[in-house]
């Protein structure tokens, strides 16, 4: 794996601040009942945003049950309520709950380090509660790939996010596909900021 340091951009750098009228945002149908959008450079300032959140927040190491032993998580994260997520995320929780009419409560931040940081396919637990459950991704840092397969099998539909980038998986997407951000033998450090929601759209 080849560490690849961040270098943030002329368009990156500058205050942090959303487009509010969503403009880039296009829907990709992943099947009939599966959705994802995503609106590139939907943040401007994503690199002020990730070094800011590089060196400020209280990055936690989880460790999970592999079997018999005990396992580092390949990333380090860090969640709030969004009432008390640093600024601006409490902002964009606000703005990202007026757009989707649910309110995101929780904000979740996952750091990947360097290319061999990464998560594992999964689906997301808010579908043990909810049925349709929209999860908000912004991205920060370096460019990765973000991939979903339908659970049941079948090919994968493939992303590639980059700072500023928002990417909103919705409708039964945490139900009937799995999503990852795989390791990327020449990537560098990204942020993810993840927000999700407890109570159900009320159209559900
Ligand atoms: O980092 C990402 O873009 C995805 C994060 C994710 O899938 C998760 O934390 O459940």
């Amino acid at each position: 794996m080849v560490s690849v340091p961040f270098q943030p951009s002329l368009f990156g750098l500058g205050d942090p601040s959303a487009d509010a009228s969503f403009s880039t945002m296009d829907r990709v149908a992943l099947d009939a009942q599966s959705w994802v959008d995503l609106a590139p450079g939907w943040l401007r300032g994503p690199d002020t945003l990730f070094t800011t959140l590089v060196e400020s927040v209280p990055w936690e190491q989880r460790v999970r049950w592999m079997y018999d032993h005990r396992v580092a998580e390949p990333r380090l994260t860090c969640g709030w309520t969004s009432a008390q997520a640093p600024p601006p995320l409490d902002g964009l929780a606000c703005l990202l709950s007026q757009h989707y009419g649910v309110a995101f409560d929780s904000v979740w931040a996952n750091y990947y380090r360097h290319g061999g940081d990464s998560v594992a396919w999964h689906g997301d637990r808010v579908r043990f509660t909810l049925q349709r459950p929209r999860v908000a991704i912004i991205s920060l840092g370096s460019p990765r790939r973000f991939g979903l397969r339908p659970r049941g099998g079948g090919s994968a539909q493939w992303f590639t996010v980059h700072g500023g980038d928002l990417l909103v998986m919705g409708g039964r997407s945490q139900h009937d596909w799995l999503h990852t951000v795989p390791k990327a033998m020449h990537g560098g450090p990204r942020i993810s900021v993840t927000y999700r929601h407890t109570e159900p759209d009320p159209s559900d």
